[in-house]
């Protein structure tokens, strides 16, 4: 179930105490089920009830004290505010003797009303009260007294329609059928919008007789927990208005709650309760989870939950013996392996679930304490394939808003940042300044449609890629670093692109460059987002040599 909002009990156009009256004053006989928090209101509204009882025995048992007016009436109202806040149906509420005087009840009237419980039933006992059926000697009310209680109570109230419900103890203290009707009727005249006639008798004889001899002067409503064998068509045929189920819920609360306790604590485990209790879907279900995923997609727009996926499947023979006994995405950046700096920038920025293909020396990644617990997928043809190869092995986890990243690479993460909120089905990030400028041929050069501006204001507008190449040519304008963003539409084209290519012969031959370049053959836009340095990555030992400067390995994560 949802959460309530104050406009879907608008939709209704009825409010809780219009409700309540209704089901009062209807021919059929209604049913209120008892609640004592928020969770069982929630119950008791699923499970189709169109009333509550707020038991002032279960919500102070509950609350582990006695009902004995030991809560206070705040923190009684505090209880009915998260029952409230948790329901569309409508509320009676136990408020015992009123918590004092004219002059209090009226107060926790006006209270009431604010929270939008429908109605309140006192009692006419003494403060402070004792439940019905634990003294033999009930101290009665005095009947002006009270009288002055339910007026003060209909002068306070805000809500014309809530109910204020007058519960005549006389049966119960042994008082007899005329001293019940004598008050009855005074109760009425002061404005009682029911009477509730209650009994601890364990049959129904008393309270129907008063039924009789009271006639339709007013709704009856009664409480049969002690006369319960009476089959409730005799009061359907008897004509009261409401039967509360007062303190069931909390009866069988107890026992399932002692049962499961008592069995844990004997064999130490749950097996054989398992389906005895609820599943965590139940309970998020009745917590209303839903409706708060529902919420964030509308009020969270900009806080996205992006997949990794790292490209770290190889050696990198150019540092020959460096990479002897490791991938070269773990060699050490002053005191920190590279892939561990990498995934720390991706945590830091929103990425839900990093998965790294790996694929050479496997296994000091998977011993790597702060990397064993990210989705390691093993690439285990690593020596004979390409980037594409170990990129397809993640091809499922391309979904969604996702991240592609090569392994070796380190940036600040203000590039991370600046990707993340770069418009576009597919976004790779270049570089502008080319790092190896005499070298003819390097990898991942691209060229764009048009240059860097040099302007970051003038780069609000991503460049568009047109192709990438391994050799310098003229036209380049920048340097891809392996680092690329899709959303949920550009995960699938490039899902869709890779498994295309997958039924190439050299597929195992191929590079990220030739994915993009097919992906411009075949008409897909990519957004460019360009960079000017403030990022690093290793294929040599010079490259090493600069990542392990100390002001730059600082900087970094
Ligand atoms: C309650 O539920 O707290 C009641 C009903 O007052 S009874 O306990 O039956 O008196
Ligand atoms: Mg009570």
């Amino acid at each position: 179930m949802a959460i309530i909002h104050a406009k879907d009990i608008g939709i209704r156009k009825i409010s809780k105490s219009q409700l309540l009256k209704k089901e009062l004053n209807s021919k059929e006989l209604s049913f209120l089920m008892e609640a004592h928090n928020g969770l069982t209101a929630k119950i008791v509204e699923t499970s189709g009830f169109k009333g509550i009882w707020a038991s002032g025995l279960s919500i102070s048992t509950a609350l582990g004290v006695r009902d004995s007016n030991e809560a206070s009436w705040t923190q009684i109202l505090d209880v009915l505010e998260f029952m409230s806040d948790a329901t569309t149906i409508p509320i009676l509420v136990d408020g015992d003797t009123g918590y004092g005087n004219f002059n209090n009840f009226r107060r926790l009237v006006s209270k009431l009303c604010q929270r939008k419980i429908a109605g309140v039933c006192i009692e006419d006992k003494q403060y402070p009260k004792s439940n019905s059926f634990v003294k033999k000697y009930q101290k009665l009310a005095d009947i002006d007294e009270f009288c002055g209680k339910i007026q003060a109570g209909k002068d306070m109230q805000d809500d014309d329609n809530f109910s204020i419900v007058a519960r005549v103890e006389a049966l119960i203290a042994g008082w007899g059928i005329g001293e019940a009707i004598k008050r009855a009727e005074a109760y009425c005249k002061a404005g009682a919008d029911a009477i509730l006639i209650h009994s601890s008798k364990d049959n129904a004889n008393e309270i129907l007789k008063f039924k009789k001899e009271w006639g339709n002067k007013s709704p009856v409503i009664i409480i049969p927990t002690t006369y319960h064998k009476t089959p409730t068509n005799i009061f359907k045929k008897a004509g009261f208005s409401t039967v509360i189920w007062a303190n069931h819920s909390l009866r069988a609360s107890i026992k399932a709650i002692q049962d499961v306790t008592n069995h844990l604590i004997k064999k130490e485990s749950i097996k054989g309760l398992e389906n005895k209790i609820s599943s965590l879907n139940e309970v998020f279900e009745l917590a209303g989870n839903d409706e708060l995923y529902e919420a964030e997609k509308k009020y969270l727009l900009e806080k996205k939950n992006y997949n990794a996926i790292v490209l770290a499947a190889s050696r990198g023979h150019q540092l020959k013996h460096l990479t002897k006994n490791k991938p070269k995405c773990m060699l050490d950046i002053q005191g920190k392996p590279l892939l561990e700096r990498l995934t720390s920038t991706l945590k830091k920025d929103n990425i839900g679930k990093i998965s790294i293909v790996s694929g050479y020396k496997n296994n000091v990644i998977e011993n790597n304490n702060n990397l064993s617990n990210l989705n390691i997928i093993q690439n285990k043809d690593h020596a004979k394939t390409g980037e594409l190869f170990s990129l397809n092995k993640s091809a499922d986890e391309i979904k969604d808003d996702c991240i592609v990243t090569y392994g070796d690479i380190v940036f600040r993460k203000y590039i991370l940042d600046a990707l993340l909120s770069t418009k576009g089905e597919i976004v790779i990030v270049v570089d502008a300044l080319l790092k190896n400028k005499g070298k003819k041929s390097q990898k991942d050069l691209v060229i764009c449609d048009r240059e860097f501006t040099g302007n970051y204001l003038l780069e609000s507008k991503p460049a568009i890629l047109k192709s990438v190449h391994n050799e310098l040519k003229k036209k380049i304008t920048g340097q891809w670093i392996g680092l690329l963003k899709t959303n949920s539409k550009g995960s699938k084209i490039l899902r869709n692109q890779i498994h295309a290519l997958s039924k190439n012969k050299n597929f195992k031959n191929l590079a990220m460059p030739d994915l993009f370049n097919n992906l411009i053959k075949n008409k897909i836009k990519i957004n460019v987002l360009y960079i000017a340095g403030q990022w690093l990555d290793v294929n040599d030992a010079f490259d090493l040599a600069e990542a392990r400067k100390v002001s730059w390995a600082k900087s970094f994560n």
